[in-house]
């Protein structure tokens, strides 16, 4: 199905009035709100493509019906979303799950859905049918230099791919590590998947980036060979300058400030983006600011203050893609949900009184420096987020408008109520 300009112009008209109250009453409350607003209409994120359908546990899956069966209509459901909020212009392919049968058709046909392709995501976690060695001990790390040639191999072919569809980056994320102590040699796995890495990163085309994703634990339950932005740093440094840390929000043990290590890594210069998402407990995947929203401002507090400081451009100099897993949601309406928590935290992280944070900050005035962080934080730039989607030609409301469209009920008459889109 495809969403017209003539519904998301019905759409508007509804809304139009009370939306343009809000904005002129927020414009005359904060300033700079044209720089904030063109700000956010440039500013999109990737959608993942193992995340269009529904997720589940060990436990179970529990379909919603209408999930894409192929790539192309991976596409056309992120199409959708593009459609309905401009601010999702781009899909992660996570490899093999979405191996692209004609490069140049599936190339052309994001091209008319408006959509970009992100970063490249290879899989060494899972074995698959066809392959001769398994992962069950590692990929990149394992004692034997056949399995770790397969995972390299693996990773080189990610890449072609990538290249082929226009993508200038692959993400790493290795499931290696050990599940008991004296199980590994903690040095010799970091060598022997340093010197692997090294091996993919001497394929990877001029422009390209590659980007090393970290993960406290799961599934190797004692060790994990990129269990944190530490060793994520040391791979990345020891690399050289086109491999970067990429932060997953649910990767960390609880509690960890994920704002000071996003600026630390932004100083440095080896932040390179981020997989979004929210948890409460662990690697929860859940919705983008459904638990802890204010961290998700903190972070981008730290984004706007150290990109600005390396004047680097907000849209564009960081990869910013979504992972989540949708067990009991709507992946389309949560999907939703997830852009719109990014861009109000990105809006709210743009309302900072630098110039102000700064001097409390050199008084040690705390209490003031709290105050102009929450002064920003309460806001609500709902109308600034919906005012940058419709001068993109986007929904007021998208989530609203993809409900009176009953756009999943339609999918399911279209492709059936028992399909299975690949992924976890
Ligand atoms: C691992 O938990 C992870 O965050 C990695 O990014 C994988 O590519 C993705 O999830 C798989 O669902
Ligand atoms: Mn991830």
């Amino acid at each position: 199905m495809r969403i017209e300009s003539s519904h998301i112009e019905k759409h508007n008209n509804k809304l139009i009035a009370s939306h343009v109250r809000k904005v002129k009453q927020l414009s005359r409350e904060i300033p700079n709100t044209q720089r904030i607003i063109r700000k956010l209409m440039e500013f999109q994120i990737a959608i993942p493509s193992w995340a269009l359908g529904t997720g589940g546990t060990r436990f179970g899956r529990f379909s919603g019906g209408g999930e894409p069966r192929s790539l192309e209509e991976k596409i056309e459901d992120v199409g959708l979303l593009h459609a309905l909020n401009k601010s999702s212009g781009a899909i992660s392919l996570h490899i093999p799950w979405d191996i692209p049968s004609n490069n140049k058709k599936i190339k052309a046909l994001a091209a008319e859905h408006g959509l970009n392709f992100d970063a490249v995501n290879s899989n060494t976690f899972q074995d698959q049918p066809h392959q001769k060695y398994s992962y069950k001990f590692g990929s990149l790390q394992h004692v034997n230099a056949k399995v770790r040639q397969q995972a390299i191999d693996h990773n080189i072919e990610v890449i072609k791919y990538g290249k082929a569809l226009g993508s200038n980056s692959i993400t790493v994320w290795l499931s290696d590590g050990s599940c008991f102590p004296g199980q590994l040699n903690f040095r010799k796995a970091f060598q022997r998947t340093l010197e692997s890495l090294q091996e993919i990163y001497a394929a990877l085309p001029t422009n390209w980036k590659m980007f090393i994703e970290y993960k406290a634990f799961e599934p190797n339950f004692y060790s994990m060979t990129v269990g944190d932005w530490g060793q994520s740093y040391l791979y990345a440094s020891k690399l050289g300058p086109k491999a970067y840390t990429l932060v997953d929000l649910g990767h960390h043990l609880p509690n960890a400030n994920i704002e000071q290590i996003v600026s630390l890594l932004l100083m440095e210069g080896k932040l390179g983006g981020f997989h979004f998402n929210d948890s409460k407990y662990g690697d929860d995947d859940l919705t983008v600011g459904s638990i802890n929203p204010y961290q998700l401002f903190l972070i981008f507090n730290e984004l706007v203050e150290g990109m600005d400081a390396r004047q680097m451009n907000h849209a564009t100099d960081l990869g910013w893609m979504i992972d989540a897993s949708h067990n009991v949601k709507d992946p389309l309406e949560d999907l939703l949900q997830s852009v719109e928590a990014i861009k109000i935290a990105y809006a709210q992280a743009l309302l900072v009184d630098r110039k102000e944070l700064n001097r409390a900050q050199e008084r040690n005035d705390v209490t003031q420096a709290q105050e102009i962080l929450q002064q920003a934080y309460r806001t609500d730039v709902r109308p600034l987020v919906a005012e940058a989607r419709l001068r993109k030609g986007a929904a007021l409301q998208p989530l609203q408008l993809l409900r009176e469209l009953h756009v999943r009920q339609q999918l399911i008459s279209e492709r059936g109520s028992k399909t299975v889109a690949t992924g976890l």
